[in-house]
């Protein structure tokens, strides 16, 4: 029984021991909507191929799971509805019944593993959610991130979290934290988050360094890298606070619950801001792709 399937593309960079860089299907059947999705995916795709590293967008198609997608696969998932979203605790299920799932950031660390991809570039990675102690609403992401050791290039968790309690979280699971090129962990949409990040890196080489230096300590799971939005696309935090706080409560006011949570407030948060959200998700997702292509090409320097 074939369950991972890579393409061609990238089966031929992985033997050939050239860089490649996992990308989730989440953040397309999700996260953005039609038509910016499929854009988006593919603008991704073209940037980690121009940064000198392979891209595989991973989805589990009709049951079985692909690293590297088609064109063609790319365009039926970003406007099939009612595609599933996968996490750890769903994956099997999916593939057992012959369905179509897109991975969240967790679903995508686990398929990049199997398929010897060290490297992961999304947008912002789940995490507690505000109210999380009445709720319990905790992405599986973070568990992830302590399981499996893959390196994720986000651009911090996304403001609609509860940022302290997803760093304090992050610390117990013992997952290194690591802003990229400054002191604060960036807050998606905005540079700075108003907290000083555990860790600071300024170099892929360093980075890359690091995530093979645990391996030889034997210390499972992986490294969430979190590099700031480009000056120009931020948006500022004073100016989302207020959208961020009218997003949460509507969830709320219409019983929002469980997988739907995240989903709900990007949209909510793409309708209050006239689309602004949607531009700087698309500039932050770019930029982690150019710095993970940049890691995982410093990675297959260690390797040889
Ligand atoms: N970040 C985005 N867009 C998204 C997500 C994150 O900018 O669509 C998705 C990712 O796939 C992430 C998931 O893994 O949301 C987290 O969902 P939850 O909070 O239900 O665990
Ligand atoms: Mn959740």
């Amino acid at each position: 029984m074939t369950i991972v399937v890579p393409s061609p593309a990238v089966q031929a960079a992985l033997d050939a021991g050239k860089p490649v860089v996992a990308l989730e299907s989440t953040i397309i059947t999700h996260g953005m909507p039609w038509p910016q999705n499929l854009e988006v995916a593919r603008k991704v795709e073209e940037t980690v191929r121009s940064a000198g590293a392979e891209p595989a967008t991973i989805a589990v198609i009709n049951g079985t799971l692909h690293v590297g997608l088609t064109d063609e696969q790319l365009q039926e998932l970003a406007q099939a509805r009612g595609v599933a979203k996968l996490s750890r605790a769903d994956m099997a299920v999916c593939m057992a019944q012959g369905r179509t799932g897109a991975t969240t950031v967790a679903a995508t660390m686990i398929a990049a593993k199997l398929a010897g991809i060290s490297v992961f570039a999304t947008g912002g990675i789940g995490g507690v959610h505000k109210g999380a102690e009445n709720s319990f609403d905790i992405s599986a992401d973070l568990q992830e991130l302590s399981h499996t050791a893959v390196t994720v290039v986000a651009a911090g968790a996304k403001a609609i979290l509860d940022l302290p309690k997803t760093l304090e979280v992050l610390e117990t699971l013992g997952v290194p934290v690591i802003a990229f090129g400054q002191d604060q962990v960036p807050a998606f949409w905005s540079r700075e988050a108003g907290l000083r990040a555990p860790l600071r890196m300024d170099r892929a080489q360093d980075i890359a360094k690091s995530h093979i230096m645990r391996g030889k300590l034997g210390l499972p799971g992986g490294q969430l890298v979190t590099n700031p939005i480009p000056k120009d696309a931020e948006i500022p935090r004073e100016t989302l606070a207020p959208i961020i706080a009218k997003a949460t409560q509507d969830a709320e006011n219409h019983g929002i619950s469980g997988k739907d949570v995240t989903p709900y407030l990007l949209q909510r948060i793409f309708e209050l801001t006239d689309g602004l959200s949607l531009e700087a998700n698309i500039a932050l997702v770019l930029n982690n792709a150019r710095l993970a292509a940049e890691i995982a090409q410093e990675m297959c320097n260690f390797d040889a």
